[in-house]
């Protein structure tokens, strides 16, 4: 398969005490396989993590899997320590199992509502494909 690179970079990794690494790996393979650079950190990831591999990597996107159930509480702040960082403008995702299934289900709207809230430019439910993930960045990046 011939890979073109779109020249973007993202971190990806799950949060907090957060031991669930698949659909992370999942991701890291899809965004490779669309041309992205990744810098993929594995489960059990602090906000200080996250931001300084962005850094690192200059990336344009930190994408956060949270399943575990504690992903509202997991986030809370992360999008600050961005803007300390220098990095207000890094598009940040959240996905997985991101809270209780059943909020997940029942209460969706408020879920996302209390995320954008937090500063997060989406949040993705765990019905989202690797794929679908990808097309979406790529619309938010403005790259083909
Ligand atoms: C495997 C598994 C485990 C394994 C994890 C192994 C590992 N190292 O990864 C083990 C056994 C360790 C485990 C432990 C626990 N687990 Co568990 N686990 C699962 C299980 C069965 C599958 C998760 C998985 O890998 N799915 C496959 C991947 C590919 O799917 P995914 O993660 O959803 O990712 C996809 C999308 O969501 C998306 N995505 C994921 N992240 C992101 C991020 C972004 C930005 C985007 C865009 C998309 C995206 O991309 C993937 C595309 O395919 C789920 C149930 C389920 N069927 O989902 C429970 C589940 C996640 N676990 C659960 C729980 C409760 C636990 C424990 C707390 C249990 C306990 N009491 O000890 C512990 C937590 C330990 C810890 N510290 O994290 C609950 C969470 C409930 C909640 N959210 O409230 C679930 C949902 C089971 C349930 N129905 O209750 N678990």
């Amino acid at each position: 398969m011939t890979r073109r690179n779109v020249n973007k970079s993202v971190v990806i990794g799950t949060i907090g005490s957060d031991a669930h690494i698949i659909g992370g790996w999942v991701l890291k393979h899809a965004y490779e396989d669309a041309g992205f650079k990744v810098a993929f950190l594995g489960a059990m990831v602090s906000h200080q993590e996250f931001i300084n591999a962005a850094i690192e990597v200059d990336a344009d996107a930190i994408l956060v899997s949270s399943s575990y159930g504690m992903g509202l509480i997991d986030c809370e702040g992360m999008r600050d320590k961005c803007i300390e960082a220098g990095l207000g403008d890094i598009i940040l995702y959240v996905g997985g199992t991101i809270a209780a299934p059943l909020e997940l289900e029942r209460n969706w709207p408020e879920v996302e509502r209390r995320f954008r809230e937090m500063g997060f430019n989406r949040a993705f439910k765990n019905t989202c494909t690797a794929k679908e993930s990808v097309t979406t960045l790529k619309a938010d990046l403005g790259v083909e």
